[in-house]
């Protein structure tokens, strides 16, 4: 498939590090000498742009955590003043105020530019109609994918997460080709298809999906690709760094490829802090080479994969993330064995008799123990069994598979189809009591 821009996106390593130490160098000299903040945290760390000899001395540089954002919230990042930032999105924290992210005018360019590489690189023209399914408003989904796909002069449908009745009515008369929305969503809009009797592949023209912002297995793809008739792509990409638009993959699914020009990956052993390089897993930081209104230096991610730098098929020459494996805040310790809500995923998947619509419950029983409870629907035909033993048999079934893998015992629940609660957007996968209880 085409690529939007090969200049940057196939440039040879050596010239594409030759222009990351370039613009690193110019960001921590802009950075130190606008940004109250920054000034204060490398002349602490005894820094200065002479310091950035090679792109190994990223290391030497201080990271940048959530906290920090949090703390200097809201205007406390900028490096412009205020009056040129023309855009604010924000993340919504559960708790307290949200992260924000602020753009200029250069960076909703530069916003614009990443995506338009992104949805390229799902195959999409001038010639496509884009429905598109992510929240509007402070979220940076709807308005990401707006931006880029106007970029590439596709007819863009800016509908938004909800009424999914009138959504499915809209792709039909429209001829949507392609479908932007959460991975959860889109499985909501498939089942809406069946209880309409809408039979997607007659009925619907969508050829691919981008879908992102949560974590989503390789298991769930085949759900979704199978229930919407379509080539799904993941996407990857947070507020803080500009949104959607920060790694994508390409036809090949061989991981996703990180816009390295514009956003300089590492990976981190997330307790030391430690430099892990290649092929390992740990946490990812990015450090943003060219953001003009708050540009960002070794932010802290929390999310956990592994980089590659072996060549792609596609030919592109950037470095590639595996899909986000969790956050390593979402680790789960119960009863002192540490589980992640992707692993059970995967596995509740292999049983065809379940659907991709579950949630883990963690809550303190008799003597203060962790209990682990997994709520998971089953499919329709599951419930008309005449066989009363038949549900408890698979739970049991369940229970021993996910027992082997995650070596704590759990109890599992079968649910009956659309028990569990729907969402627009990111899925509430977790409910852990024992936090609600400090
Ligand atoms: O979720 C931006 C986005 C919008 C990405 C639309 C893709 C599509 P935030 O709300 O700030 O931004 O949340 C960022 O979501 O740190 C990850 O933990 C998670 N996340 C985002 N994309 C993926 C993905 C948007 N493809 C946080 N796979 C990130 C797994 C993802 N997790």
């Amino acid at each position: 498939m085409p690529i939007w821009n090969p200049e940057f996106e196939s440039m040879s390593r050596d010239e594409l590090s030759k222009l990351q130490l370039e613009r690193l160098k110019t960001l921590v000299e802009h950075a130190a000498s606008m940004s109250p903040f920054y000034k204060e945290k490398l002349a602490q760390a005894g820094i200065t742009a002479n310091s950035i000899q090679s792109l190994e001395d990223i290391a030497k540089l201080p990271f940048t955590t959530k906290e920090d954002l949090r703390h200097s919230y809201p205007w406390g990042m900028l490096t412009v003043p205020l009056k040129d930032v023309v855009r604010i999105h924000a993340s919504s924290g559960t708790t307290g105020k949200p992260t924000i992210g602020a753009y200029t005018r250069a960076d909703l360019d530069l916003w614009a530019e990443v995506m338009a590489r992104t949805i390229y690189a799902g195959g999409v023209t001038e010639d496509d109609i884009v429905h598109n399914s992510y929240g509007y408003g402070l979220f940076t989904g709807g308005l990401g994918f707006h931006i880029g796909a106007e970029k590439i002069g596709a007819t863009v449908v800016p509908a938004s997460a909800g009424l999914t009745r009138r959504q499915l009515m809209l792709m039909e008369d429209f001829g949507a080709t392609v479908l932007c929305c959460t991975p959860s969503y889109s499985l909501v809009i498939a089942e809406e298809a069946v209880a309409e009797g809408i039979n997607i592949k007659d009925r619907l023209s969508l050829q691919v999906g981008f879908f992102g912002a949560e974590p989503w297995t390789e298991k769930m793809r085949e759900e979704i690709e199978a229930a919407l008739n379509l080539k799904a792509f993941d996407i990857y990409g947070l507020t803080e760094i500009i949104g959607p638009g920060v790694s994508i993959e390409c036809e090949h699914h061989a991981g996703l490829h990180i816009f390295e020009d514009h956003f300089y990956p590492e990976i981190i052993d997330p307790s030391s802090g430690e430099p892990l390089g290649y092929d390992v897993e740990g946490e990812l930081v990015f450090t943003t080479l060219t953001r003009e209104g708050m540009p960002l230096i070794r932010y802290r991610t929390r999310d956990r994969t592994v980089l590659h730098t072996d060549k792609c098929a596609c030919g592109r020459t950037t470095v590639r993330m595996e899909k986000v494996l969790g956050r390593t805040d979402d680790m789960l310790i119960v009863r002192g064995v540490n589980v992640f809500p992707s692993q059970i995923e995967r596995m509740l998947l292999e049983f065809s008799e379940l659907e991709p619509h579950y949630q883990i419950i963690v809550d303190r029983g008799k003597h203060e123990l962790d209990i682990l409870e997994i709520w998971v629907e089953g499919v329709d035909n599951l419930f008309m069994s005449v066989d009363p033993q038949r549900i408890q048999t698979l739970e049991r079934k369940v229970e021993d598979r996910l027992h082997e893998a995650l070596v704590v015992h759990c109890t599992v629940k079968l649910m009956k189809p659309q028990s569990i609660e729907r969402s627009l957007g990111k899925a509430k996968r977790v409910i852990d009591r024992r936090q609600l209880d400090k």
